[in-house]
């Protein structure tokens, strides 16, 4: 099997509040190779790129936001299923419920926005890793 590549974006919350090198430390100690990696801030049409699945949904408005709140970290990462492993690494979406263990059930919680501050973006897909590393890492 070939090894495979995620795109991971540590978020304007994870930067903001100086989480970036605790979350690449697990990242790390999961044993995933980082291939490329830089301090973003997105303008608002690579944000509705990234999140165009998500256009229209309530959360949307508040995402592109909070997304455009503060600088970003983004992660070329290489590993033998880094996909499914990065997600399952993150936890799920809302961080109140994610599993402790898990980068965003450790380090998260609710904020009281009306988007998920989860501190973390991972691709689900391998058709979803392509096209976003090709946003993120031009
Ligand atoms: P994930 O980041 O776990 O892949 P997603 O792709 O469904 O989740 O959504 C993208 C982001 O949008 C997510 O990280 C946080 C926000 N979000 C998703 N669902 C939400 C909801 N129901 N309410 C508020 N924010 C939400
Ligand atoms: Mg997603």
């Amino acid at each position: 099997m070939a090894t495979e590549e995620t795109l991971v974006l540590v978020k304007p919350d994870g930067v903001a509040r100086g989480l970036t090198g605790a979350i690449l430390a697990r990242i790390e100690a999961k044993g995933y190779s980082l291939v490329d990696i830089r301090l973003v801030e997105p303008d608002r049409g690579t944000l509705e790129r990234h999140y165009a699945e998500h256009e229209g949904k309530p959360f949307y408005e508040p995402l592109l936001e909070f997304m455009m709140s503060g600088p970003s970290v983004a992660i070329r990462l290489a590993g033998n299923r880094v996909i499914e492993g990065f997600r399952s690494l993150a936890g799920t979406t809302d961080p109140t419920t994610a599993a402790p263990g898990t980068i965003r059930g450790d380090l998260g919680r609710d904020w009281g926005l009306k988007v998920q501050q989860n501190l973390v973006h991972g691709s689900d897909s391998p058709e979803s890793a392509a096209r976003e590393l090709a946003i993120w890492f031009a």
